[in-house]
C-alpha cells in the first residue's frame, strides 16, 4: 500500500519512522509520502489560507495549494481520505476496507478547514472520504491522520507479525475486548480469575465472551443494537 500526506506540519508524521509502521516501511509493505503544502504554493510568504467567504472567525485553507499537490499526487487508483470532525465516523469495519486500497491519500486541514471545493473537485474522479474519529474537535488534521494510518497500515498483511492476534481484539467482532490478565497469580492481593489458571479452555472461552458482553454493556451499550458492527 503506498500513503501520501499533504500537511502544512510534514514534522507531525516523524513518529511513522518508530515501531509497528516504521518496521512495516522498512519492509517495503507500507511506503509513505510526506508532503509539505507549501511547496504547491508560489508566493514569498507560502500562504495557504485566507478569510472565509460570507464572513465569520478564522482563516480557511486556500484551494489553489491543495490543487497543484493532489495534481501531482493523485493516480486513477487513489482514494483521497479528509479528516474532518465533520465528516463520518471512522469505524473498524471501515478502518479493514482501507487497507485493501493500494492508494491512500491524506489532506490534513488547519484552521477552520479547507475550500470545500476542493473536496468536489477530487470527487469528480475519485472515491473521496470525509472521516471524523469521533464527536470531539482536534486543532487539525493530522492527528487523525496519524490515528487512521495507524488503524489501517497494521491491518495491511504482514505489518503485523501474528495474524491471529488482529482477531480478538475490541470491535473486530462489534464487542469490546475481554479483560487480559499475566503472571503472577496474585498481585498486590488481587488474584488472577480461577477459569483462567484451571486448563478448561472452553471455560476460558465463555467467560471471556461472557466479559465482553458485560463490559460493552456496561462501557458501550449501544454497540449491542448497532447494524455496522
Ligand atoms: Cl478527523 N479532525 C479534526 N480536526 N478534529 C477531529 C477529527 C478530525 N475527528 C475528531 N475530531
Amino acid at each position: 500500500m503506498r500513503i501520501d500526506i499533504v500537511t502544512i506540519f510534514p514534522e507531525f508524521f516523524s513518529v511513522l519512522d518508530v515501531s509497528l509502521l516504521g518496521r512495516a516501511r522498512s519492509d517495503g509493505l507500507l511506503e509513505v509520502v510526506v508532503h509539505d503544502l507549501r511547496d504547491f504554493t508560489h508566493d514569498r510568504h507560502r500562504t495557504v489560507d485566507d478569510t472565509p467567504s460570507g464572513g465569520g472567525a478564522g482563516m480557511v485553507m486556500k484551494p489553489e495549494p491543495w490543487g497543484e499537490a493532489l495534481d501531482a499526487i493523485l493516480t486513477p487508483v487513489s482514494t483521497v481520505v479528509v479528516p474532518t470532525p465533520a465528516g463520518r465516523l471512522f469505524r473498524q469495519p471501515l478502518a479493514r476496507e482501507l487497507a485493501d486500497r493500494e492508494h491512500l491519500v491524506f489532506c490534513c486541514g488547519r484552521y477552520e478547514g479547507i475550500d470545500q471545493r476542493v473536496v468536489e473537485w477530487a470527487a469528480l474522479e475519485h472515491e473521496v472520504l470525509e472521516l471524523s474519529l469521533g464527536d470531539y474537535v482536534l486543532n487539525g488534521g493530522e492527528v487523525a491522520a496519524m490515528a487512521m494510518i495507524e488503524a489501517v497500515g497494521r491491518l495491511v498483511p504482514g505489518v503485523v507479525g501474528n495474524p491471529e492476534s488482529l482477531v480478538e481484539e475490541s470491535h473486530e467482532d462489534g464487542l469490546l475486548e475481554y479483560p487480559s490478565y499475566t503472571k503472577p497469580a496474585i498481585w498486590r492481593g488481587l488474584e488472577t480469575p480461577a477459569v483462567l489458571l484451571g486448563g478448561n479452555h472452553g471455560a476460558v472461552d465463555a467467560w471471556r465472551r461472557e466479559q465482553q458482553l458485560e463490559r460493552t454493556r456496561r462501557m458501550r451499550p449501544e454497540l449491542l443494537d448497532d447494524p455496522e458492527l
